[in-house]
């Protein structure tokens, strides 16, 4: 039997700060924006809320490249303002997970200004150090962000690993001391009152000391090289028994290049690690290093039933299709496009809300905000983008229109554009002239105020669904089972726990559609829909979304 954990219950909303809401009129989000909207959090079912980095940063990649750990960005506010936004959350009886960037930390830290001093400088091996080979990097790792992986450093000679930028040097968890150093400055949030972590690419912490050129079969897909190193189990169980063990907290794991047959592992309640992974099956499914693939439903439902087994009973699963480093939800697995928004939306809300695992919501997805319409690289603030244009399009190896078509899909900056709150100038976002990137031009159509006021919104649809959770044991603790894996357009499963059980009917299609279900199982009562109107029994118009008490016979 599942252990009941409130962390398991829990409906997570991820904010990032610097886009959610600006209070003081200067184009960037900040912590007393958020504490201005702790209402319409609670108001749409939100037990968790995720922020994203909030410290101390030169904002190389907006805030994860950590200058001071212990410090809040002063865009942000002050250590004052974050206290009152932990208490704010408190007071309305929800929690505060931060983010833990420990892979590694700003070139501008502390460490990092001494470590790159001299090479018998005490803070040298808080950093990954090593002399070139012929004229060249030590090996044949590259950046997330383009370019080789390592960047020489003119003052000792020697190069330093960076598997994202130049600027986001990789901390040296095979140094005793550093480990200690992250320890101290988790429990240091964690003394604050903060309720767990959201833990940045965690998997790559642990790299082969001999540092090898990549695997052949890993060229391509180097996150899954560089996920599970050598010593990750080790330095995990370390983290847990040193820090996490003494607190009632959740953590989630960002884990790029994990597998689901290696997940287990991670978060299998008796080896003390991790309680829950991000699995990057899903989310990346259209994306195929910044070129739009085009995907099919039948793939998408395989990665849920792998995923159920892959984790089984001592395990637990998150569930999410957007983030900060993806495309809009609605306009990567919905229909973005006139009336079919509003309701694909909802259907990927009731798939969010009713799959095995914990639910993660992406700020501005309950308002179904859409991708934004990019045309040329200038409007593209990410780093991402930055340095790929240079990389891929200024050496004539991608051509450009390509390049501008799958960022078109895929850039991280479709889900940064700021808040959409109400019809005024710069959606609500901001009173400065011009947000520090721009508003979505659809925002006097797409707003919280509109849809506050709109009982049928994709808002209040959340609302409903965060509702049915904490009503049925089932939708959290239940099994998942695949009514129908080879439908291209039919996603029906139940989730069932001793006696009782639900049935999900999702039409990933404009059209109607005949639902098919296997013999001995029946749609009975309707507790929630997605359209004024539902189909009769039996059908699913074009993007209908059904949640009914399950027969079986
Ligand atoms: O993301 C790492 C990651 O796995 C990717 O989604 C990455 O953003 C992408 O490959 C770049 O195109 C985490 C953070 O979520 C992301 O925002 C940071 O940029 C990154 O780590 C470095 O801290
Ligand atoms: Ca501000």
């Amino acid at each position: 039997t599942v252990r009941h954990r409130w962390w398991k219950e829990a409906v997570v909303y991820q904010i990032y700060p610097r886009s959610f809401q600006d209070s003081n009129g200067d184009g960037i989000g900040d912590i007393p924006g958020i504490v201005s909207r702790l209402d319409y959090l609670k108001g749409l079912g939100v037990d968790v809320v995720w922020l994203s980095p909030h410290y101390d940063s030169p904002n190389a990649d907006n805030g994860y490249d950590i200058r001071d750990y212990r410090k809040v960005m002063a865009e942000f506010g002050g250590m004052a303002d974050f206290d009152a936004l932990l208490a704010g959350l408190k007071a309305r009886g929800m929690r505060l997970i931060v983010d833990l960037v420990v892979n590694h930390s700003s070139d501008e830290h502390a460490w990092f200004v001494e470590s790159r001093k001299s090479k018998d400088n005490p803070y040298r091996d808080y950093y990954i150090w090593r002399p070139g080979r012929g004229d060249g990097p030590p090996n044949d790792w590259r950046s997330y962000f383009s370019g080789s992986a390592w960047t020489l450093d003119p003052a000792t000679g020697e190069y330093y690993l960076h598997l994202f930028a130049d600027k986001q040097p990789d901390l040296n968890w095979e140094n005793d001391k550093l480990r200690a150093e992250v320890y101290d400055l988790m429990r240091f949030w964690l003394d604050k009152g903060v309720d767990g972590f959201r833990m940045d690419v965690i998997p790559m912490i642990s790299k082969d000391q001999a540092f090898p050129d990549y695997p052949p079969e890993h060229r391509q897909r180097t996150e899954y090289y560089h996920a599970v190193g050598p010593r990750l189990h080790e330095f995990l169980q370390e983290m847990n028994r040193e820090v996490l063990s003494k607190y009632d907290v959740m953590t989630v794991g960002e884990a790029f290049g994990v597998t689901p047959e290696q997940t287990l592992d991670l978060v299998d309640e008796r080896r003390g690690e991790l309680n829950m992974i991000f699995n990057f099956d899903a989310v990346r499914l259209y994306n195929d290093g910044h070129r739009y693939r085009p995907w099919t439903l039948p793939e998408l439902k395989a990665i849920y039933t792998r995923l159920e087994e892959g984790t089984g009973p001592r395990g637990w699963n998150t569930v999410f299709l957007s983030n900060h480093d993806n495309a809009r939800l609605v306009s990567s697995f919905g229909d973005d496009a006139g009336p079919w928004r509003v309701p694909s939306a909802k259907l990927l809300a009731t798939m969010l809300m009713t799959l095995h695992g914990t639910p993660f919501i992406y700020q501005g997805d309950e308002l179904g905000m859409t991708n934004y319409p990019f045309t040329s690289v200038e409007q593209y603030d990410d780093i991402a983008v930055r340095n790929a244009w240079k990389a891929d399009v200024l050496t004539g190896r991608v051509a450009a229109a390509d390049f501008l078509a799958g960022m078109a899909r895929t850039s991280r900056d479709h889900s940064r554009t700021p808040m959409q709150w109400s019809a005024a100038p710069n959606g609500g976002f901001t009173t400065a002239g011009k947000a520090w990137l721009a508003v979505n031009p659809n925002y006097p159509e797409i707003n919280a105020e509109a849809a506050l006021a709109d009982p049928g919104s994709i808002y209040h649809h959340y609302a409903r669904l965060a509702g049915l959770r904490r009503a049925h044991p089932p939708l959290v603790y239940g099994d998942f089972a695949d009514l129908a894996p080879a439908h291209p357009r039919l996603f029906a499963y139940t989730r069932r726990l001793g006696d009782e059980a639900l049935l999900v009917l999702l039409n990933f299609s404009r059209e109607t559609i005949d639902v098919e279900l296997p013999a001995g199982i029946e749609a009975g009562e309707l507790l929630l829909g997605n359209l004024a109107v539902p189909s009769q029994a039996g059908r699913l118009a074009g993007w209908e979304a059904r949640v009914h008490r399950c027969r079986r016979h």
